[in-house]
C-alpha cells in the first residue's frame, strides 16, 4: 500500500507539495491537469511537467484523478467517437509519463453532490454534508449552493461552464436510463481498454456519491451488484475500480470489506479512496466525519483489515477532511484534517502489519 495525497495543482491549491512532503508517510501526490476542458487530449509536455514538478518533492505521480468524461459520451451521442479518441490519446500520453492508474467517474451531469460545504459539528468544526430533502429542490439551487460556499474555489467536477449549460444537459440526457447509461459505459470500456492494456494502465472508476438515483438522473455504480454488471462489461483487468469508502458507505447496505474483499484479489483495485460519513437518521442523510471509526458510521479497522488481508497493494488516499483550527481552503480538501487522516489510517496498517 501506498499513501497518497490529492493536490489542485501549483496554480489551484493554497497547499503546497512542501507541506504534503511533511506529513509523515506520504509517497505519492494524486494529481490531474485540471485547465485542460472534459474532451480535450491532455498534452504530454504538461503531464510531463506536473510529474517533475511532484518528483522534485520526492514524491511519486502514478494517479491520476480525475480525466473526466464528455457528456456526450455518457449520453452516447455520435460525437461521442472523437471524444473517445481524444480520451484513447490521453491515456497514451499519461502512459508515457509513468502514469500507471486513472481515475474517472460515470455519473451524469453532477460529479459528487453534497447539500451543505459548512455543516457545524459539535466540536466547532466543519464538514460536508447530504440531507435528501434539499435535492428535492430544483438542480439549480443545489448549484448555487455549492458555487456560493466553496470559499472562492471550484470543486472537482462542479466546472461553472459546464453548470451553467446545466438545462441543455438535463434535455440530453432526458432518454438516457440506467439500461443505457450502462451501454454508454460498456462502448467506452470496449475502446479504451484495448489501449489501457497496449500501455499498461489501469482505470479505476469512481463510485457514484451518493450512491443513489438525484434529480432522476441514473446511476451505475452503487454497489457490489452493479460492480459485478461492469466487470462482466470487459473481464480485462483494466477495467478496474476506484474503492471509496465514503461513497459507498453512503448506503448502509454496502458491505465495505465484503467488497474489498470480492474485487481486490482480482487485482481490479488499484485505488482507495478512505474516509469516514456518519448517517444522522435512518433517511440516509449524513455528514462526513474525521477518519477515527468512533467518529463516523464506518468501521474503518474492518475496511483497512480487509485491505491488510487481501494484499491490496494500490495507492490509497484519504477523502474530505473537516475544515479544523481556522483553516478555510477548498471544502473537503484542506491540508489538516486530511493530514491527521493520514496519520490515523498509517496507524492501523502498522497495527496490521505487526500483527501478521
Ligand atoms: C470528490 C471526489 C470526486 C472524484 C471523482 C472521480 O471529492 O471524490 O470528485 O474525484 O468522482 O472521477
Amino acid at each position: 500500500m501506498e499513501m497518497g495525497f490529492r493536490w489542485y495543482g501549483s496554480q489551484n491549491d493554497q497547499i503546497h507539495l512542501a507541506d504534503i512532503r511533511q506529513i509523515p508517510g506520504v509517497r505519492q501526490v494524486v494529481g490531474a491537469l485540471f485547465d485542460i476542458p472534459v474532451g480535450e487530449v491532455w498534452p504530454e509536455d504538461q503531464i510531463i511537467r506536473l510529474k517533475h514538478q511532484i518528483e522534485a518533492a520526492e514524491l511519486k505521480f502514478t494517479v491520476v484523478e480525475s480525466v473526466n468524461i464528455h457528456d456526450d459520451i455518457k449520453i452516447g451521442l455520435p460525437s461521442r467517437d472523437r471524444y473517445i479518441e481524444n480520451y484513447q490519446q490521453t491515456i497514451r500520453n499519461l502512459a508515457a509519463a509513468g502514469v500507471r492508474t486513472i481515475c474517472y467517474n460515470f455519473m451524469p451531469i453532477f460529479d459528487w453532490v453534497r447539500t451543505n460545504l459548512h455543516f457545524s459539528l459539535a466540536d466547532g468544526s466543519q464538514a460536508l454534508a447530504f440531507e435528501h430533502r434539499q435535492v428535492q429542490r430544483q438542480p439549480q439551487d443545489i448549484i448555487h449552493e455549492i458555487e456560493n460556499n466553496a470559499n472562492g474555489f471550484v470543486l472537482p467536477g462542479w466546472e461553472p461552464e459546464r453548470l451553467a449549460q446545466v438545462q441543455q444537459l438535463f434535455d440530453a440526457y432526458a432518454g438516457v436510463d440506467e439500461t443505457q447509461l450502462a451501454a454508454n459505459l460498456n462502448y467506452f470500456l470496449d475502446a479504451i481498454i484495448p489501449v489501457c492494456e497496449e500501455c499498461h494502465v489501469q482505470m479505476a472508476l469512481h463510485p457514484d456519491d451518493p450512491p443513489r438515483e438525484l434529480f432522476g438522473l441514473p446511476r451505475i455504480y452503487k454497489n457490489l451488484a452493479d460492480m459485478n454488471r461492469i466487470v462482466a462489461m470487459n473481464p480485462s483487468t483494466a477495467n478496474g475500480f476506484t474503492i471509496c469508502t465514503g461513497s459507498l458507505g453512503e448506503n448502509p447496505q454496502n458491505d465495505i470489506p465484503a467488497i474489498i474483499r470480492e474485487f481486490v484479489p482480482q487485482g481490479r483495485v488499484p485505488f482507495v479512496h478512505a474516509r469516514n460519513i456518519k448517517f444522522m437518521n435512518d433517511q440516509g442523510d449524513f455528514h462526513e466525519s474525521a477518519h477515527l471509526s468512533s467518529m463516523g458510521s464506518l468501521d474503518m479497522f474492518a475496511i483497512m483489515q480487509a485491505l491488510h488481508e487481501t494484499g491490496f497493494s494500490g495507492v490509497i488516499r484519504p477523502d474530505h477532511g473537516r475544515d479544523i483550527w481556522h483553516e478555510s481552503g477548498r471544502p473537503g480538501y484542506g491540508l489538516y484534517d486530511r493530514a491527521l487522516g493520514i496519520t490515523y489510517l498509517n496507524g492501523l496498517w502498522e497495527a496490521l502489519e505487526k500483527q501478521s
